[in-house]
């Protein structure tokens, strides 16, 4: 049985009570390593640490630093197999996905953090002839970064790769539900001469080992991504505390699609849409909404392809739909399959547990679903789920396709598929969401603000967006 450690001052170590929790692989429903139930006394070791290691970390020539981090994101590229069957086994999903998104991403994060950073400038304005400002943007200190359970490698770098790069230090804690790939992440960060205090990684329970980051006294900022829920929860605590603060929460995102689209397009990126990665990322579009006329001819074709997909061990690379997280998680979706009903929704297809053969007996498998029938204020149509679960509801103008993608507390991505340009734009003006796709799904620019609002976050991440969350800009005003 594996027992991960802690990551503090360059060395992994387990937790200071010696206390750890059962990590589950979710294809299994098995035990299958223990994680560190880490808590005030590892955190303050960690931040120890990281404010030790802070001056000249923060100074070292960003030439440097970047080096750093690039042979990180070499060493992640080199272990892509380990790393990859690893993050299936932790989440579930299938390895090809971890193969070809979660592990290569990871990777990406740390380069063109390592690399924007050596492009980062400030900027000047000169007053008349009367004076001449200029900008700094200096580090703030040591960052918090807590990261979720459906990307684990790709959001954990996401949120530590603008942060090192900017010259902060860092203590990260990545989901008690997925650590493993963080803990190989810190061997490598030994392996590649990073300098101890310089990244801590301590793991264990959010309402633990997360509350004590949040709430320590020399953590100056804390991005956080992970339920809106849990989000409140944070601010709660750092926000009194006057910490820069970055939340990326949940969303209810809407797929527009209108009659005119390319249907063939919509139609199969609407399938990776609703239910990559067993419908748990935050992006998916688990609201579809489609023009009246294409309606019927859309649910027939997409139930169909939904039926198609297929659910097993996600070790195998035929496999579409691995595990959802947990037993707990799994009953969540299936609760809301039920609820559907109750709100007279009509189940199409899926929606239920499946039990495969073999290793995976005892996984938490969910057929994909597709819901029909239900109105747009019902909980099934407000609340997020996060599992392989859409709901399709017609519209018949450009203006009700609108309201209906306004209508929940969330605003986190929108997709519009329409081949008429002009009612793109007009849409994507008017949709309240912090990212919209145009005939496209999930197509990442890293320079690109990337981020949700309403319910769905605060700040944006990505590109100079993220290098200005890490930094504190300092205004110089010199009298000519
Ligand atoms: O998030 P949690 P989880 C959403 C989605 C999903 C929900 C739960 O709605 O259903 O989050 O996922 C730590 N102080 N998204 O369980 O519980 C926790 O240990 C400090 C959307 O991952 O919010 C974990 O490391 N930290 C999201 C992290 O917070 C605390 C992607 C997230 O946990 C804490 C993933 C506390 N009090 C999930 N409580 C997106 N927008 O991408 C928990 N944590």
């Amino acid at each position: 049985m594996v027992k991960i450690l802690n990551y503090i001052n360059g060395a992994l170590a387990g937790p200071s009570q010696g206390q750890y929790m059962d990590n589950f692989n979710p294809a299994e429903g098995k035990v299958y390593s223990l994680v560190p139930d880490s808590g005030i006394e590892d955190v303050a070791n960690a931040v120890t640490a990281a404010m030790e290691a802070f001056p000249s970390w923060s100074v070292l020539p960003v030439e440097k630093r970047s080096r750093m981090l690039q042979r990180l994101a070499d060493l992640v590229d080199r272990d892509l197999d380990k790393l990859a069957l690893a993050e299936s086994i932790d989440t579930g999903k299938p390895v090809l996905l971890a193969r070809r998104m979660d592990i290569p991403r990871a990777a990406a994060n740390i380069r063109f953090f390592a690399t924007a950073m050596l492009h980062f400038s400030s900027e000047a304005h000169i007053t008349d002839s009367a004076a001449i400002n200029y900008t700094t943007r200096t580090p703030v200190g040591v960052a918090g970064c807590i990261s979720p359970w459906n990307l684990p490698l790709y959001l954990f770098t996401w949120k530590i790769a603008p942060a090192l790069a900017a010259g902060c230090t860092v203590v990260a804690k990545p989901s008690e539900l997925t650590p493993m790939t963080a803990f190989l992440f810190s061997e490598l960060c030994i392996e590649a001469g990073l300098p101890q205090g310089v990244l801590n990684i301590v793991h264990g329970a959010g309402a633990k080992a997360g509350q004590a980051i949040i709430e320590h006294p020399d953590i100056s900022a804390i991005s956080f991504t992970g339920g809106t829920a849990t989000g409140k929860k944070v601010a709660l605590t750092a926000a009194p505390m006057f910490k820069k603060l970055s939340l990326e929460m949940g969303g209810k995102n809407p797929n527009i699609i209108f009659a005119d689209c390319d249907f063939e397009k919509a139609m199969s990126t609407s399938i990776q849409s609703s239910f990559t990665n067993q419908g748990e990322i935050c992006l998916c579009g688990s609201r579809i909404l489609v023009e009246k006329s294409l309606f019927e001819p859309f649910v027939e074709e997409f139930v169909k392809r939904a039926k198609a997909l297929k659910i097993g061990d996600p070790v195998d690379e035929e496999t579409a739909l691995g595990a959802v997280i947990s037993a707990a998680h799994m009953n969540k979706i299936l609760s809301y399959i039920e609820l559907a009903k109750q709100e007279k929704g009509k189940i199409l297809t899926g929606g239920k547990r499946i039990t495969l053969s073999g290793r995976c007996k005892g996984g938490y498998f969910v057929e994909p679903a597709v819901i029909v029938g239900l109105d747009h204020q019902c909980r099934t149509n407000q609340e997020e789920i996060f599992g392989p679960v859409v709901t399709i509801m017609p519209f018949e103008t450009e203006e009700e396709a609108i309201h209906l993608a306004n209508s929940t507390a969330y605003g986190l991505s929108a997709t519009i598929w329409t081949e008429n340009l002009k009612c793109a734009h007009r849409v994507a003006s008017k949709v309240k969401s912090g990212i919209v796709w145009v005939n496209c799904w999930l197509f990442r620019d890293l320079r690109t603000p990337f981020g949700g609002m309403k319910q769905s976050g605060i700040g944006r991440e990505g590109g100079w967006e993220a290098l200005k969350f890490f930094t504190e800009a300092k205004n110089v005003c010199v009298k000519l």
